[in-house]
């Protein structure tokens, strides 16, 4: 195929399987569970059904800070979802997450237990829960909800734009990567001129915007997202860099950012915590090479 010949669009779209790219197999038209499968239910209150991508580990990292902080009611199960092989359409996690994506999580503290999906509602319901990681000031409180809600409506263009078109699609096509390269660097821009003049986020405060921000801006910085950081010229955004070296270094987000990880160097793979000794406990022959 030829990215400069004209695509014609029929009358009307019909699923094309052949499509190509990495994600060609699971990604369908249609909603819903394909599969009976329950969720599994571990010892803790909270349990999150998850993979270690950007969206994942914002919530693996919001635990683990809530726990680094005190919160022993943040200890969780993190059960791996293999969205490569289709769990995101079983049952039970349909159940949770009508949308089939991780993140998903279930509050067993209430009867029923609650179900919490999508990641910044996530993020915002433990920060109520555990009234922490969120500024309790109405003004500094809807600075930091506004970046939360600019990561959740920017993102996309970053991974479902830039991110599959440079690094998925099944051959480069100019269009698109100029495109979305255009809008990643403008984001970026934006980042880096508000983090000229506040530590974090939100000020000086580390906050859920910063957790929400952070895998997914920092992952393109610190080069560990598609590859891109010379591509995009990631270093000339000097404060993004700072910031993103900050937080890298930061305990829980060293321990949250492998939680669920099923991909990369085996020692930065914990695909399921159930205990905070599994941090520890983890050892490199205890684990078999990464199911794709
Ligand atoms: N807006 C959602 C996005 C979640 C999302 O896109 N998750 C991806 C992995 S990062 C997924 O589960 N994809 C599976 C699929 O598309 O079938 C959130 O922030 O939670």
């Amino acid at each position: 195929m030829n990215d400069q010949s004209e695509y014609v669009p029929p009358k009307i779209w019909t699923w094309d399987k052949e499509n190509g790219g990495e994600f060609a197999s699971i990604n369908r038209p249609t909603a819903g569970a394909q599969s009976e499968k329950e969720l599994q239910v571990g010892k803790h209150p909270l349990q999150l059904y998850s993979l270690g991508t950007p969206n994942g580990v914002k919530v693996t990292i919001m635990l683990e800070e809530l726990l680094e902080l005190g919160h022993d009611g943040a200890e969780y199960d993190a059960w791996l979802v293999n969205i490569g092989e289709g769990d995101q359409f079983g049952s039970g996690f349909v159940s949770a997450n009508p949308n089939s994506k991780i993140p998903a999580m279930m509050d067993h503290t209430t009867t029923p237990p609650t179900r919490i999906f999508e990641s910044g509602a996530i993020l915002l319901y433990l920060a109520e829960k555990f009234g922490a990681m969120t500024p309790s000031d109405p003004a500094r409180r809807a600075e930091c909800l506004s970046w939360l809600m600019w990561q959740m409506g920017s993102a996309p263009f970053l991974g479902g734009g830039f991110g599959h078109f440079y690094n998925y699609a099944p051959y480069k096509m100019e269009y698109p990567i100029n495109r979305y390269a255009m809008e990643v660097k403008r984001q970026l821009d934006v980042l880096d001129q508000h983090l000229a003049e506040n530590n974090n986020m939100c000020g000086d405060e580390y906050t859920i915007a910063d957790i929400a921000i952070w895998p997914w801006y920092g992952g393109v910085i610190l080069n560990d997202s598609y590859g891109a950081a010379e591509f995009l010229d990631a270093a000339s955004y000097e404060n993004v860099v700072r910031w993103a070296h900050e937080i890298a270094e930061r305990p829980a987000v060293r321990r949250g950012r492998i939680v669920n990880k099923a991909r990369g160097p085996l020692e930065e793979q914990l695909r399921e915590r159930h205990d905070a000794s599994d941090f520890e406990n983890r050892t490199q022959d205890k684990l078999e090479p990464a199911a794709e």
